[in-house]
């Protein structure tokens, strides 16, 4: 009798840690085969003036507004100087990651002089990032 009421708490303690797991991998699609993003402007390499004009684009993927998680689209985030967040995390929201939840594609940036990292990262509509296949970076100079 003690045994089985073990077995039960047992089994109940599993249910719980498993559903969510499962709900959470349902939820999060992958990028559709050969979807990409990328940044038009400014070019890779290039020394510009502050306020920065970024262009972000995307092929195979649509670009929608956060809110809600639809296959096949998401939003736009630009993370400068910092590391992209991994597959499946959230972007952080701060001032080195900002957010187009409205489905912007252009984002005016003011930035201090010298060189910097500015990498475009694709995330759902709950902001979680799909991850490099659906990131692109690039490295510029402010003069
Ligand atoms: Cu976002």
């Amino acid at each position: 009798m003690r045994g089985s009421l073990w077995l039960t708490v047992f089994l109940a303690c599993l249910v719980a840690v498993a559903v969510p797991a499962a709900a959470i991998a349902q939820s999060m699609d992958l990028a559709p085969a050969g979807a990409r993003v990328g940044i038009a402007q400014p070019m890779n390499g290039a020394t510009v003036s502050s306020p920065v004009t970024v262009v972000m684009t995307t092929v195979y993927i649509q670009v929608k507004p956060a809110g809600e998680v639809v296959s096949g689209t998401g939003h736009h985030h630009l993370v400068i100087d910092d590391v992209p967040p991994a597959a499946g995390d959230v972007v952080t929201n701060d001032a080195t990651h900002l957010h187009f939840g409205k489905g912007q594609k252009e984002a005016t940036l003011d930035l201090a002089p010298g060189i910097h990292t500015i990498t475009a990262q694709f995330a759902d509509g709950l902001h979680r990032s799909y991850g490099p296949q659906l990131a692109h970076t690039i490295v510029i100079r402010v003069r």
